[in-house]
């Protein structure tokens, strides 16, 4: 099972979009096992989007992640990773396919509500940026057994 990282951005949760965005990652089958509301400091952005320091978007782009509070969250799962990348869509609203979450919600390239994890290293990264080891919490959901196959050992 992979970890991901995902922060509903400031304009989710000003267009009061929270339940709509996180009933997603629920109804698929993913695991919430970190969630927290949070003002992100201007450290904590310019260390999360560090891959963009210099491009023309990242001054911006920190006065945006910075502008209001986010949610963070722990999402666990199968290839969690590359499936909740694939659910927020294409980074653009006006690009992003109808069905994903910008592509139903976003029409602006930079308030684009959702930040994902874009690989292994990064998720690992993003996580403990964003929370402590005792907040991600470990627990048995209900209907495991119904949400994958456990017949054989391994989540099928
Ligand atoms: P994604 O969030 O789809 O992985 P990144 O990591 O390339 O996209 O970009 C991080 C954030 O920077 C985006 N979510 C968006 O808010 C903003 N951004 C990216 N490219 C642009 C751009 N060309 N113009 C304005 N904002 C941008």
């Amino acid at each position: 099972m992979q970890r991901t990282l995902v922060i509903l951005k400031p304009d989710a949760i000003q267009r009061r979009l929270i339940g709509k965005i996180i009933t997603r990652f629920e109804e698929k089958g993913l695991q919430i096992v970190g969630l927290k509301l949070m003002q992100m400091t201007e450290e904590l952005a310019r260390r999360n989007y560090v891959q963009h320091e210099g491009r023309d978007f990242y001054e911006p782009l920190i006065r945006y992640m910075t502008s209001s509070p986010v949610i963070a969250l722990v999402l666990k799962g199968k290839e969690a990773i590359e499936t909740t990348r694939k659910m927020a869509g294409f980074t653009f609203g006006t690009k992003a396919e109808p069905g994903t979450i910008r592509g139903d919600y976003a029409i602006s390239n930079r308030f684009n509500l959702i930040h994902v994890s874009d690989s292994q290293e990064a998720a690992e990264r993003e996580i403990s940026l964003f929370f402590k080891k005792a907040e991600i919490l470990e627990y048995k959901s209900a209907d495991i057994a119904w949400v994958y196959d456990l017949s054989q050992g391994a989540a099928v």
